[in-house]
């Protein structure tokens, strides 16, 4: 997945923000909260029964942030994970509670108050195209996550079926492939694993189809999962944005190599094209090439969604 690592939770729960930020680079915070939790590229902050989860305009390429972020993207990605919550809202109850209420102000648009769960020890990766981590894979053993695979596929190939692909959050560094018995042992209980795997399935298949009558394959996508306080099951996190997953544009698809991805393909052969050798730190974006990346993650919401970006600010009231 592009990002299984972009949430390296690093709290000190019990620490100000400020000191459980100290010794990573500086950041942001909202006013008055706690930071529990901060990502690459996103923070979720305390809000007392609920949490705060909010998405920053902050990008990264080949896994290393950049000091220029992109404008709105935050919002892009909070609007589009909200639009395939709501589509995907009959498969499974999901955390979200509100885009305004109880919101502040400064974040309006680019932040979600969300339920508090018990999250589940597994990432639920579901592949649609063998690509990236999974392709390695295959390449290396003909099976990914314990699930053998036909001969001869090529890079970027349509699965038969979309296969659940779980990983486990490593503290540091990239997400471990682990098989469907493994997701048994770490949620401990055989018919949620199963449930668990089964709806992550369906909403990969249910944005995918979506996604694809709107010109866009999702290749694959990276969902999180939580319990609430009566033990039903819940979608959490963000679901199907380009920091979770996966999207190439249909147009110009082809396997036998790699796809470019619809959002960040831009920034990274510019990123390519200076020479960088992909380790930190990342170069600064020039304006132009900041300018088509916004306007490049606005499409994306605007052809996904079917609405004006504008639509998403005015009801968030951002
Ligand atoms: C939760 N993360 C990932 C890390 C982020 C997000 N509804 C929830 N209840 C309890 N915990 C979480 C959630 C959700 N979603 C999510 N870690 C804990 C994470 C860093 C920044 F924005």
């Amino acid at each position: 997945m592009t990002s299984s690592k972009d949430e390296t939770v690093n709290c000190g729960l019990s620490r100000a923000p400020s000191e459980a930020v100290a010794s990573l680079e500086r950041v942001t915070t909202v006013a008055g909260l706690t930071l529990l939790a901060r990502g690459k590229v996103r923070e979720l902050y305390d809000l007392g029964d609920d949490l705060l989860m909010v998405a920053s305009d902050r990008i990264s390429t080949y896994d290393v942030v950049h000091p220029t972020p992109i404008p709105d993207k935050g919002k892009v990605l909070t609007g589009m994970s909200a639009f395939w919550f709501d589509l995907t809202n009959d498969l499974v109850d999901h955390h979200v509670l509100s885009y305004s209420d109880g919101v502040p102000e400064d974040v309006r648009g680019r932040a979600v108050r969300v339920r508090r769960l018990k999250m589940l020890p597994v990432e639920c990766v579901v592949r649609g195209y063998i690509t990236g981590s999974g392709w390695k894979d295959y390449q290396a053993t003909g099976a990914v996550s314990g699930l053998e695979l036909p001969a001869g596929l090529q890079e970027s190939e349509q699965l038969p079926e979309p296969l659940y692909t779980p990983s486990t959050k490593a503290e540091v560094g990239h997400d471990e492939a682990i098989d469907f018995e493994r997701t048994v042992e770490l949620i401990g209980d055989r018919v949620l694993a199963e449930r668990v795997r089964d709806v992550s399935i369906a909403v990969y298949q249910r944005v995918a189809d979506h996604a694809r009558e709107h010109g866009v394959i999702l290749a694959d996508t990276k969902l999180e999962f939580g319990l609430d306080p009566d033990g039903a099951l819940v979608l959490g996190d963000e679901v199907c944005t380009p920091d979770s997953s996966r999207f190439w544009p249909a147009d110009g698809y082809a396997p036998g190599r790699g796809q470019p991805s619809f959002d960040k393909q831009y920034v990274r052969d510019w990123a390519a094209g200076t020479g960088w050798d992909k380790t930190p730190p990342a170069p600064a974006i020039p304006d132009e090439v900041v300018a088509r990346t916004r306007e490049l993650y606005v499409e994306a919401y605007e052809r996904l969604t079917g609405e004006p970006f504008e639509a998403w600010l005015e009801r968030t009231r951002a």
